[in-house]
């Protein structure tokens, strides 16, 4: 057998922030995306505090995927997909997150979203909270850092998973919860869990602040996936992890020590999310950083009752190690260890490096440490892209897609590892979210568009649209 089991969930993914637009329409309220400008290639974006007159914000029409989303699911469903993943954006919802009564405009707008793809013969995978906290509870109660922030959060989970109880079966709490792992990255800690620091606040205090706000988000998707098996027993609930296997750089002891304590770092996350407790390794740099960070007994108990169904993630690239006299980013887990480019692998034209087999490593290393199903919820090449005479001939990301489903499927059939399904990012061209760039493509389908948000918006398939719908039809024999 040269193909993937049966019901395997071939699909796409995107998030609402990224694709929808309509940023204020029909009682949405701001959320943090909203106030990040467009960034480029190397430059970062920038928070401005509130919505600004003149600056520019690409995620406000982002693709228009909010009145496009029928032609769009046209094209989903031509090629094939099986499954879209995409978030509720929280503030069509309840725009200032601590409102008593949800927006029914926001709720019906996924209603017929769902329709839509359910007539269509695909089922959408969803995310709580992709990036679009609500600005409000960034600026009323400094974001995840505060425990009364976990109560809306909740509640707006309930909502929409009673709400959906019949439309939707696979969720995820938070997106890439443990992006915010590197206390240095001030713009992932404001879009995992919106909070903002002073330039002049220490490290550790930065980190310690981060602690509290994961440990107190981690409490709230414990919460939420007890709830959810309430609502409907059969929904699958998982966690969403951006996973970079860090290697060692040398054979030298330190360094493989070093890979391990700076993986132990991101893995923190899905441990509490998988295992439901607290590892040794953080509880004891909490002690030996004199770290005060707040969980109680009810909510350990909460922790170990409200463990995940499965492992969802992101895979785009690895990472390199050394503790050796060598020129690196100097990181702190480990004493003296330094992030380097690996020699063996290739780069994207962001930096990002490229490693097919580091995804058939770590979907090993998952299925061994957490005995879960694992669903591989973003891959993906973020590249330039040239049209000529309406064609889009990307071969390099078939290249790269065809290298990682290659690697998966070994990791599946050779390996034994338990997974359900593979959307790989921006299906459609988006939003980047890192940059704010439109050029920044990953998609499969093409979106007139460009950085500045000049463009007519029309939808063009891409080579890989045509590779892709081959791959999903003959599930994944022919790739
Ligand atoms: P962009 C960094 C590293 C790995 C994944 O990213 C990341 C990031 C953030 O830049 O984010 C995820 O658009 C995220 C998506 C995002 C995608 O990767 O910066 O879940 O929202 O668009 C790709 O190229």
């Amino acid at each position: 057998m040269n193909q993937f089991p049966e019901n395997f969930l071939w699909g796409g993914a995107v998030a609402a922030h990224q694709v929808e637009g309509g940023w204020n329409l029909d009682g949405k309220g701001v959320s943090i995306a909203d106030v990040m400008t467009a960034g480029g290639n190397g430059i970062g974006r920038k928070i401005t505090h509130g919505v600004l007159d003149g600056a520019y914000y690409p995620n406000h029409e982002a693709i228009d995927f909010y009145h496009r989303y029928k032609e769009d699911i046209q094209l989903f469903k031509e090629m094939g997909l099986k499954v879209l993943r995409t978030s509720i954006n929280w503030t069509r919802i309840f725009p200032n997150g601590d409102d008593k009564e949800p927006n029914e405009k926001g709720l019906q707008f996924y209603d017929d979203l769902f329709d839509e793809l359910h007539a269509n013969g695909i089922e959408p995978v969803i995310t709580l909270s992709h990036f679009e906290i609500p600005f409000h509870l960034y600026e009323a109660y400094g974001g995840f850092k505060n425990k009364q922030v976990i109560a809306f959060f909740v509640h707006y989970a309930e909502t929409v998973m009673t709400r959906y109880k019949n439309k939707v079966k696979y969720w995820m709490t938070f997106n890439e919860i443990n992006n915010q792992a590197d206390g240095q990255h001030d713009l992932h800690t404001w879009t995992n869990s919106a909070i903002l620091f002073n330039q002049n606040e220490s490290q550790a205090k930065k980190e310690e602040v981060i602690y509290q706000a994961a440990i107190n988000e981690l409490i709230a998707s414990a919460k939420v996936v007890k709830l959810g098996h309430q609502i409907n027993p059969d929904f699958q609930i998982g966690c969403m992890m951006a996973y970079v296997p860090v290697y060692p750089f040398s054979s030298k002891p330190d360094d493989q020590m070093a890979a391990l304590k700076v993986m132990n770092r991101r893995f923190f996350y899905s441990d509490v999310h998988a295992i439901g407790v607290i590892p040794n390794y953080i509880l004891n740099e909490w002690k030996q950083k004199k770290y005060s960070i707040n969980v109680t007994e009810e909510e350990k108990k909460i922790l170990r009752e409200g463990t995940v169904d499965y492992i969802g993630f992101s895979y785009y690239m690895s990472g390199t190690v050394t503790t050796l006299d060598e020129k690196g980013d100097l990181i702190t887990d480990y004493p003296k260890t330094k992030w380097l480019r690996n020699p063996h692998v290739e780069a994207s034209d962001w930096g990002w490096q490229i490693d097919p087999v580091g995804l058939r490593y770590i979907l090993n290393i998952l299925d061994q440490r957490y005995h879960l199903p694992l669903f591989i919820v973003e891959n993906g090449f973020g590249a330039y892209d040239s049209v000529e005479n309406n064609q889009v001939h990307d071969q390099y990301r078939i290249d790269y897609l065809q290298a990682h489903i290659a690697e998966m499927k070994k990791a599946v059939l050779e390996d034994g590892v338990n997974l359900l399904g593979y959307t790989p990012w921006g299906i459609i061209d988006i939003v980047s979210f890192g940059s704010g760039e439109m050029e920044k493509r990953y998609g499969m389908i093409y979106v007139d568009k460009d950085n500045a948000g000049q463009g007519t918006l029309t939808r063009l398939k891409k080579d890989s649209f045509n590779w892709y719908q081959s791959v999903i039809a003959s599930n994944g024999e022919n790739i």
